[in-house]
Order: structure tokens, then C-alpha cells, then sequence
């Protein structure tokens, strides 16, 4: 680790060398990236403002690394080269926390280090005159009714020019709104000029007063001129992230209670519906219980951070944990990864967050364990992302492949917290509890709040409710939280320690050091114990404390041999066999079973229904389409909330059967093996309607079937006695009538008559037409082969029904 620190300045110097003055750097092609010189990235594009963007982001990083030389060199040449007046669209948002950020962060530490006397004795004020000219330029953007600002502006032309090319869009995120507080008022009290502070405060007075104020939370998108929500999903992540951070931080900044006021209300919302420890999920924000949607993004990893600032350190210790373990599964975080901890979208953009809650974690603990974790991300880095040039984004975390990208935040954010988290606080040139990290890792002055206040009005007075005590203000003390409890992380964090499954010694849970009590009955404890189908084996590796003899206290491994554990129950293969016209019993989908509801083994001929999709499809919230449910046979999405809660919902609701659906995109069971669903945990006799689980594949052949016709009839029942074959089933084939053979009464000439028939062995011998139904029943000989019309366009419904796959004995529950 310390090798690869020592390195850092040079990768800073490395992109100098091979991007200045370009935005960024391209690590695999070794050149700057130049707006409109490389194909368009669509949004990402608009961080890139021509203004030597990582050069300026990266400024307080060289003095946190203590290089100062090299500082001074580069805020020569940020003020000789950099201009700010290009005809280019930026997003305000990335360009105020990146540049105007930069500017300002670089500036306090270019003041700081002149006071010294020593160093940048030649420095005017420059990065604050071009901070000053930025902000300026970002102004036009909070031209809106609302006082929300656009997206977008055009440094040069703003954002109503003709000439700006931008100006037509109508929403923002909440994070695009909602981050500029620390920037703006630290321009504002640092340059004298109030307007700054005065408009990224009204922003956020509108963001508050749109909260829902049921749930007290915000969605993710909101329209700028009305101030209507476009988007009401509501988490911690992409959309919203830093709007909670700038409201807990514009605090500590400026030290208005307001911000503090806001941030509590909306952390008691999130503590409430979006932390579920160690998981921190999305909800619908006018609906907070029920989720919106079954995976997190990587954006997400700041908040364990945010909350050792808010000196909540349970849940931080907790998500952060799960967090790790992600890491240690996939190598980085992906950009989105399931409830259940796979990857949804692969791309990991070397994002600082996960190092930064690390960083925040150490110094609230002071854990050790936490210095583990930081190694482990400089390791990987180094053996996943490091390039000759540079360090590459990862495409994919599941192959490893590079994208030729490096953005900004990787030397502003990345390189800063790892190298404080290494660093004792004595090596460091500044005193670092005297600053303030924006979201983009920017140091700002917490003497900002007392020292320079130019902006009246712009303070509101303390309204400290009186229940509360000094200690709600306080930052976080493991000493107050966990007194003498020096193993308190550990201890959270060994809860969740197999998250994700790495990690596990095989078979670890199984042993266990007991005391064998001697009983009165005169049975020998071993012999007593395995009276109860209990046997015990000393293990060889843990040396006998009683050698010998039985009696005393001794260790040993437990090996439980009950009759029938979970591992050797089998999993009997049911189906889900479309019966209604089209399909007549042609498309049959291999579904698993569940360890309650009804026996469907047991059900002589199935259970039949018509089938609706549940409303919401979850089945995680009150039931919305109960009397559409009544009677019929309930389709539901996995995932959200256990099995068990949504067959009991379904079941109330009068559905008689549920067929549940795989949330994974194009899972089936021709490639994963079937599983038996469990309960809860608790009681399940209260459900005695048949529940079936499908993968996503077949599960498209229902809800597409279900689209296309207004009526679909499914039968659930073992695979052995789908109708149409097998010794219980009837086989329906249908011939030409002979001569002689119609029935009374019937019209004369040719007819077709279906005619039931006992078995298919029988059919060997019978003479048919062949065709559709002869195959039919050849294939119908491989257990679940799709017994399929060839008339048929077996891509209508997608539905080349799969092989089977071996049942596993795997139980799974919902999430
Ligand atoms: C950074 O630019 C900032 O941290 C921002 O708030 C969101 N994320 C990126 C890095 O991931």
C-alpha cells in the first residue's frame, strides 16, 4: 500500500504529462480527451468545459499530499492558461462542484500557504478572481420561475441566448439542485458578494418545501419551472445523494440550524423507510413501503460517511460492511448490484465513494479493520485499474475489461481519501479538522460560518427544539456511543460477515464448542445423545481437554444426523401448462415449488384458473386489484419482500393460486436449477393456496401470453402429470373420421372429432395423420420437452420451452 501511495503525485504528474490542458485524461490511449474532438458520451460529455477540469479538481490534493512545489507550479498554470469563457455547454451541477470547487479549495490552501510566508508569496487572489468570474457564469442558470436551476448552461452565452444552445430542457435531479450551497456561500462570504449564496439557498427552500410531507422525503426529478416531481422514486443515490450531504454539511459550514432542521426531518424518513441495515433500498416517495425496485447504485456508498458526520455509526458500520463485501465478491463496486448482491450493471467508473465512507469510518472508530479495507481498494486498483498512463474505469467488473476513461473525481476524490486514511494527522501540511469536504472532496474553512458573513439575511435563528440536547449537535464519540467497548465495530459488523457468501470456511457454522452435562439417567452423554439421532465426533485439530474418558467437559464436532435434512429433501418439478385457447395444453413452463401453501403433489388433477397480474406486481403492498384477483390465479414479481408475505397478501385479496416470476432478467430453468421457496421463518399454515415459482424466461411466456390474449387458463401441477401425457392424463389426438364411424345425427362428408384416449403407449400402435400431434407425443417422452404444434411460431411466445435441469435441493426465500 504505501508503494503505490508514494506513487500518487506521480499519476498526477502522469496526467499532466500525457492530457494537460485537455479535461481528461484517456489512460489507455495516453492523450487528453477534448470535447468534440472524441465521440460524443452524450452526459457525461457535459463535466468537460475545456478548462483543464482535472487539473483544477486535483489542485488541494497535491497539498494534501504535502507537494507543495508541484502546487505552486500548477496554480501558475490554472491562472496563465484556463479560461472560463468557452462557447460550450456544461452541466452546472458537475461544474460547480468540480471547478468552482476546485477553485475555491485551491485558493483557501494557496492563502493559507502565503500566510505562512513562504511559499506562493506572488498569489493575488487569482483562483478566487476565476471563481468569482465561474459562479458568475453559472448564474444564468437559476433564471427559472421556481428558482430551481437548469441543468445546463452555456459558459459563454448562458442560458436564454440564442447563442446558448441550451435552455429547452424542464427538470433537474434533486442532487442537480440541491448541491451547490457550499460552493456558492463559500464564494459569497469569501468574495463579499451575496448573490451566490443567496440563490443556491433558494434552491434548496423550494426543494424543501416540495418534499412530500406525508413521508418527508424527495423524489429524483423535478421539473424546474413548476417545481412538480417528474420522478418520485426516492433513496440515497443517483439523483438525490448529495442533496441530503449539502444540507447535514451547509451546517457544519455555515452553521444556520435551519439546514440542520431539514437534514434531521429528512434522516428520520430515510432511517425509516430507505435504511434497512445493512441494505439501503429505493421506496416510492408518497408510497415509503413500498421499494421501487430491487438493486442499489454505487452513488449510495457516500452515505455510511454522512451518517459518522451525523454520528449515527450502527448503520454506518453495518452498510458499510455490506458494502465491503460487494467489493470483495466483484473486485469493485459495480454501478448497480442487486438486494441479493449480483451485479445489475456492471460498469465501476473508479468512484471514491466507498473509500471515502471508509475514511470517515476509521477516524470515528479508529478501527484498524478499516485500514484493511483501504488496503484492499489500493490493491485492487492496483492489480485491476492501473494502466501505463494512468488508472482505467472498469467496463465490466465481471470481465475486467477497461474503458479509455478517467474522470476528475478519481485524483480529487480517490487518491485524497486514501492518502488521509494512511496518513497520521501530524504528516499532514493542514490541520484537516479545520475543513469541510464538499462532495467532491474540496476542503472548505469551517471558520467560513464565524469569520466572514457578509450575506445578512442569510442566516436564520437557532430554533433548537428543547427535548433536544447539546449531544444531538455533537459529532460522533465511540467513547459516548460504545464506552468501553473497544471491539463495538467489530461486533456490529460480525453480524453480516457472510453476506454475500465470500469468505465462508465451509461448513464454519456447523461447529461449535458445548458442554456435555453428565445426566442421571445413567446414559453416557454420547450415547445419550445419539439416543436422540445425534452423533459426535472429536474433531483431531482440537486437542481433547477430558482425554480419554467420556466424563468431564471436552470439544467436539456436532454432526446432527436427523432423518431427512433440508439437502436431501427433493425438489418435485411442477409445471405451469396454458390451457385455454390457443394453446390447449401445448405450452407447458417447468416451475418450481414452495415448502407451503398447498401440496400440489397431492392434488389429483391440479388446480385450474384464469390468471391477472397482481397490482403492485411485488405483491409488497396492499393489494390494489383485489376483485380483478378473486377466484383466479395470482402472477407476482420476486423480490422486495419474503414469499410468504405476498402469497398471504395474494390470498387475502381471493386469489386462488400464485405463480411467482423471477425479477432476474433472463433467468430460466434450463440454466439454473429449481428450488424449493421457503417461509418466513414463522408460521405458514395460514397459507393454503398453490404457490409456483417460474424463472424470468418462462415467466415472459406468460405475461406475454397474458398480453396478447384477454383470457389465459393455466393448470398447476406435477410435471409427471401434465394432461396430456402420462398415465393420468389424457391424450388428445385428433383424425379424419372413417367411413361409417360418425356419430348419429351427424352431417355427412368428412368431420373432425376429437377422440380421448387413454395413453400414449397405445398411440404407438394407433394410425394417424402424424404431423403436429405424432411429434407432439414423441417429444412429450422427454419429461418436460415443450409439446409443441409445429404450425405453431414457436416465436410468437418465445417459448422453446427449456430442458430440465437437475431440481436442487437450494431453498431459497424472498428478497
Ligand atoms: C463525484 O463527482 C461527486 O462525489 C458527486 O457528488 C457524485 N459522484 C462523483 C463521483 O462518483
Amino acid at each position: 500500500t504505501g508503494v503505490i501511495m508514494q506513487h500518487f503525485p506521480h499519476f498526477i504528474m502522469g496526467h499532466l504529462k500525457y492530457a494537460y490542458p485537455a479535461d481528461e485524461l484517456m489512460p489507455l490511449s495516453c492523450k487528453g480527451r477534448v470535447r468534440g474532438l472524441e465521440p460524443n458520451r452524450g452526459d457525461i460529455d457535459d463535466s468537460l468545459g475545456k478548462f483543464s477540469l482535472t487539473l483544477i479538481d486535483t489542485l488541494d490534493t497535491l497539498v494534501v499530499l504535502n507537494k507543495l512545489e508541484e502546487f505552486e507550479e500548477a496554480v501558475k498554470r490554472v491562472t496563465k492558461d484556463v479560461r472560463l469563457d468557452n462557447d460550450i455547454v456544461v452541466s452546472v451541477f458537475e461544474t460547480n462542484i468540480r471547478v468552482l470547487g476546485g477553485l475555491l479549495g485551491a485558493h483557501v490552501m494557496a492563502d493559507m500557504l502565503r500566510g505562512q510566508g513562504k511559499r506562493m508569496q506572488w498569489y493575488q487572489d487569482e483562483l478566487l478572481h476565476m471563481a468569482k468570474e465561474l459562479g458568475y457564469r453559472l448564474l444564468p442558470a437559476f433564471n427559472t420561475t421556481s428558482g430551481l436551476p437548469y441543468p445546463r448552461v452555456n459558459l459563454r452565452y448562458g442560458v436564454l441566448n440564442p447563442l446558448s444552445r441550451t435552455g429547452t430542457e424542464s427538470d433537474t435531479c434533486t442532487a442537480c439542485a440541491g448541491t451547490m450551497i457550499l460552493e456558492f456561500a463559500a464564494l459569497s462570504r469569501l468574495s463579499g458578494e451575496a448573490v451566490f449564496e443567496e440563490h443556491a439557498r433558494k434552491a434548496l427552500d423550494v426543494l424543501w418545501d416540495k418534499r412530500q410531507r406525508g413521508s418527508d422525503l424527495v423524489g429524483t426529478v423535478i421539473n424546474i419551472h413548476s417545481g412538480d416531481w417528474v420522478r418520485r422514486d426516492s433513496g440515497v443515490g443517483a439523483g438525490i445523494d448529495s442533496y441530503y450531504e449539502y444540507l447535514m454539511k451547509a451546517y457544519i459550514l455555515l452553521g444556520d440550524n435551519v439546514y440542520l432542521e431539514r437534514f434531521n426531518t429528512h434522516y428520520s424518513a430515510i432511517m425509516k423507510y430507505i435504511s434497512q441495515p445493512p441494505l439501503l433500498l429505493s421506496v416510492h416517495m408518497h408510497n415509503p413501503t413500498v421499494s421501487v425496485r430491487s438493486w442499489m447504485d454505487s452513488l449510495l456508498a457516500f452515505f455510511p460517511g454522512l451518517q459518522v458526520l451525523r454520528g449515527d455509526l450502527k448503520p454506518a458500520i453495518e452498510t458499510h460492511e455490506m458494502l465491503y463485501q460487494v467489493t470483495q465478491q466483484h473486485k469493485f463496486l459495480p454501478e448497480a448490484f442487486t438486494t441479493e448482491f449480483r451485479v445489475h450493471w456492471g460498469q465501476h467508473p473508479l468512484r471514491p465513494e466507498f473509500a471515502e465512507s471508509t475514511y470517515f469510518l476509521y477516524k470515528a472508530t479508529g478501527d484498524p479493520y478499516y485500514l484493511k479495507v483501504g488496503q484492499s481498494i489500493v490493491e485492487k486498483l492496483n492489480a485491476h485499474a492501473r494502466v501505463p498512463c494512468g488508472f482505467a474505469a472498469v467496463q465490466d467488473v465481471r470481465t475486467g475489461t477497461h474503458e479509455d476513461r478517467m474522470d476528475s473525481f478519481f485524483l480529487a476524490e480517490m487518491f485524497k481519501y486514501l492518502y488521509l486514511l494512511f496518513s497520521e494527522k501530524s504528516q499532514l501540511p493542514i490541520d484537516i479538522d479545520n475543513y469541510i469536504f464538499t462532495t467532491e472532496a474540496h476542503l472548505l474553512p469551517v471558520s467560513l460560518s464565524t469569520t466572514q458573513s457578509p450575506c445578512r439575511g442569510n442566516s436564520t435563528q437557532p430554533i433548537l427544539p428543547a427535548e433536544e440536547d447539546i449531544f444531538t449537535y455533537s459529532c460522533p464519540s465511540a467513547q459516548i456511543l460504545f464506552p468501553n467497548n473497544p471491539s463495538f465495530a467489530k461486533t456490529i459488523r460480525d453480524s453480516y460477515k457472510y453476506l454475500t457468501g465470500v469468505g465462508r470456511a465451509p461448513h464454519a457454522a456447523a461447529v461449535r464448542g458445548i458442554d456435555l452435562p453428565l445426566h442421571d439417567n445413567g446414559m453416557e452423554p454420547v450415547e445419550f445423545l445419539k439416543s436422540m439421532g445425534i452423533s459426535l465426533t472429536k474433531l483431531n485439530d482440537i486437542s481433547s481437554m477430558a482425554s480419554g474418558g467420556q466424563k468431564g467437559t471436552y470439544r467436539v464436532k456436532l454432526i446432527a444426523e436427523v432423518s431427512q435434512t433440508p439437502e436431501e429433501e427433493e425438489v418435485v418439478p411442477l409445471v405451469v401448462q396454458l390451457i385455454s385457447p390457443p394453446f390447449l395444453g401445448r405450452t407447458v413452463l417447468t416451475a418450481g415449488p414452495a415448502k407451503f401453501g398447498m401440496d400440489l403433489t397431492k392434488e389429483e388433477h391440479g388446480v385450474k384458473g384464469s390468471i391477472v397480474k397482481s397490482a403492485p406486481y411485488s405483491a409488497c403492498g396492499s393489494i390494489e386489484n383485489a376483485e380483478e384477483l378473486h377466484g383466479n390465479i395470482a402472477l407476482a414479481l420476486r423480490g422486495d419482500c419474503m414469499f410468504a408475505a405476498k402469497a398471504r397478501r395474494l390470498q387475502e385479496a381471493g386469489a386462488i393460486g400464485v405463480i411467482f416470476i423471477d425479477h432476474r432478467e433472463g433467468s430460466s430453468s434450463e440454466e439454473t436449477p429449481l428450488f424449493q421457496m421457503v417461509g418466513d421463518g414463522g408460521s405458514t399454515s395460514d397459507i393454503t393456496i398453490p404457490l409456483v415459482f417460474l424463472f424470468s424466461r418462462e415467466g415472459d411466456v406468460l405475461t406475454r401470453a397474458l398480453e396478447e390474449h384477454r383470457n389465459v387458463d393455466v393448470l398447476l401441477l406435477p410435471r409427471e402429470r401434465q394432461m396430456g401425457r402420462g398415465p393420468l392424463g389424457m391424450n388428445i389426438k385428433i383424425r379424419l373420421a372413417k367411413d361409417g364411424e360418425q356419430l348419429t345425427g351427424a352431417s355427412k362428408g368428412a368431420t373432425i372429432q376429437l377422440l380421448l384416449e387413454p395413453s400414449e403407449e397405445e398411440e404407438e400402435e394407433e394410425e394417424g395423420l402424424g404431423g403436429a400431434s405424432d411429434s407432439c407425443n414423441q417429444k412429450a417422452s422427454h419429461p418436460s420437452s415443450p409439446c409443441l404444434d409445429e404450425q405453431t411460431d414457436s416465436s410468437e411466445h418465445g417459448q422453446q420451452l427449456p430442458s430440465p435441469s437437475p431440481p436442487t435441493t437450494d431453498q431459497q426465500s424472498d428478497p
